[in-house]
């Protein structure tokens, strides 16, 4: 049977998701319930791929792209803005308080100030360190899964049925400068239609730019698929594209209309938070490479 409200994300974020869960037990809207659910990893210093103690690109600038649908389907992201704690509150003011829809880097940090947000230095002495420690070698190579603690994306469906979807990232670790993944584009890390359902993405963000992840997912579903079957269509997407995927990993979440859930990964180590019902699961996923 339909559940009353869900609340699902990607990784092992259980005290974001249940932030998240518990707004919306108290029949608080769902774009709200993911902005503050989200702010709990964005602030989070261990969380070293999501707002401050992130990794830097490889220049020792931390960078944070995020974005955010609404279930009127408006969309706002923001680019490799630096200095900023919670971007996905910011992604929020861009889709509510301004003409446009993205806003990157120098232009996004202004437009946060003039909304009252401070700025933070977002490097922090362990994040320092790490990256101090990479720089011996400078050797490029993302890591599979994060300490399975990685971009979070949240999706949920409040007490009135309506979808709404964020994600939240410093992107991959050691990047080139200027370097922008999937998680705040529109379609590709997060896509969300309020008629049929919502996804987000995860992992290596070049491969679902290329295939236009997260609105193929939504977009099977609206064709009957089950957002398990969705989302694991959308990996084969990938998989078909050659043997790198050996390399990287890539996971998709998804919902329906119906509050029915979906997770599939390229590799082993994925995992998806779900809050229903006041109660808070940690599912792991099911992925191709076995
Ligand atoms: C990116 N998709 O920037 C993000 C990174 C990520 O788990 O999700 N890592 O490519």
């Amino acid at each position: 049977s339909k559940p009353n409200y869900i609340s699902i994300s990607t990784w092992n974020t259980e005290s974001a998701n249940t932030a998240s869960g518990e707004l919306l037990a108290q029949g608080k809207p769902a774009l709200d319930a993911i902005i503050e659910g989200v702010a709990v990893e964005e602030a989070n210093e261990k969380n070293t791929t999501v707002g401050i103690g992130a990794t830097p690109d490889r220049e020792g600038n931390v960078t944070l792209d995020a974005c955010v649908m609404s279930p009127d389907g408006d969309y706002g992201a923001v680019l490799a803005v630096e200095n900023i704690v919670h971007v996905a509150a910011l992604a929020r003011k861009v889709m509510e308080e301004t003409p446009h829809v993205i806003m990157a880097s120098k232009g996004a940090e202004e437009f946060a100030y003039s909304q009252g947000f401070k700025k933070e230095k977002l490097l922090t002495p362990a994040s320092e360190k790490a990256w101090k420690e990479w720089l011996k070698t400078s050797d490029y190579q993302p890591a599979i899964n994060v300490e399975n603690h990685d971009t979070i994306g949240m999706l949920a469906m409040d007490a009135s049925g309506e979808i709404a979807g964020v994600c939240t990232t410093s992107g991959l670790g050691y990047k080139m400068k200027g370097r922008v993944g999937d998680s705040p584009i529109i379609g590709s890390g997060l896509f969300v239609d309020n008629e049929v359902g919502a996804a987000v993405a995860t992992g290596m963000g070049e491969e679902v730019l290329k295939t236009v992840g997260s609105f193929l997912v939504v977009e099977l579903m609206r064709n009957g698929m089950s957002p398990q079957k969705a989302c694991e269509e959308a990996i084969h997407r990938i998989v078909k594209r050659g043997d790198r995927y050996k390399d990287f990993q890539v996971a998709y979440i998804a919902m329906n209309k119906n509050g029915e859930t979906g997770n599939y990964a390229i590799h082993p180590g994925f995992t998806m938070m779900k809050y229903q019902d006041g109660k808070s699961e940690n599912i792991i996923s099911d992925y191709y490479n076995k």
